[in-house]
């Protein structure tokens, strides 16, 4: 999870968003099937391609978390995609339009990442809340753009809805890179109530940053789980300094710990 200062974002649209507002405020994320498709979504993926192929060996360890090491095809997550192409994507509508509908006001956006559950890696993604790494109030929504067809097989996100309505629950350290936290007192109960969003490519699931969500293992052997994801928050949000510097340093430990370099 990352943040990054940037500019007000210019939303061009919002009223033709504004219908998924109530089922957003009501269950903490809404569906939103097609969103991004067509010649749009192959440059997208392309400019993916490129940044993998290009850009990824250059970067440190912090950067792009690999499952297994000298394994190109085990790509689980890129963070801080500071490439021109990358830096100024969240700023395009129409994710734009549809952060500030949903937000109820203009938004900024932070630097993109990119989430992979490669076949046959054990890669759960733990439970938590996506404020507890990035620390702003109000809290910030995240936009996740399935690249693959997601299901149950191959790690969708699942949802615990209603969440972002109770605040923030204790985390604590995990060993899963690039989720360096995951909610300490979390029930058996709690994990079989949660929904999964099985998607499509071009289907976007947008998450409140306080909505409890987690991700199974790929058990596929076949089928990558790749997702484009997007942190919107409003204009007025200011940080938590004191929990930010501390979630920085857990998720430094955690990766020294994992034997990474760390800029
Ligand atoms: O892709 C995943 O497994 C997790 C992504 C996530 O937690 C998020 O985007 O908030």
């Amino acid at each position: 999870m990352n943040n990054a200062a940037s500019a007000i974002c210019t939303a061009s649209a919002v009223d033709e968003y504004t219908r998924y507002r109530d089922d957003y405020l009501r269950d903490g994320y809404v569906i939103i099937p097609g969103f991004y498709q067509g010649a749009a979504f192959e440059e997208l993926v392309g400019e993916l391609d490129r940044y993998v192929s290009e850009v990824v060996p250059t970067l440190p360890d912090s950067a792009a978390f690999f499952q297994e090491q000298g394994s190109p095809e085990s790509l689980s997550q890129m963070q801080h995609m500071v490439d021109p192409y990358f830096a100024e994507f969240g700023i395009r509508e129409p994710f734009v339009s549809l952060a500030e509908a949903l937000m109820g006001e203009p938004v900024r956006v932070g630097r993109p990442e990119w989430f992979n559950k490669p076949p046959g890696t054990a890669h759960p993604t733990p439970p938590h809340q996506d404020n507890f790494y990035i620390n702003l109030d109000p809290s910030p929504l995240t936009m996740w753009l399935a690249l693959d067809p997601v299901d149950t097989e191959n790690g969708c996100l699942k949802y615990l809805p209603g969440t972002h309505r109770d605040g923030l629950r204790p985390h604590t350290r995990t060993r899963v890179l690039g989720f360096s936290q995951g909610i300490s007192d979390w029930s058996d109960e709690e994990a079989a109530a949660q929904v999964p969003a099985c998607l499509q490519p071009g289907d976007l699931t947008v998450h409140h940053g306080d909505t409890i969500h987690s991700a199974d293992c790929n058990t596929t052997t076949d089928r990558h789980r790749r997702a484009f994801a997007l942190v919107y928050h409003t204009a007025s949000a200011q940080r938590n300094e004191a929990a930010h510097v501390r979630h920085t340093a857990t998720a430094r430990e955690q990766h020294l710990g994992m034997g990474l370099d760390v800029d």
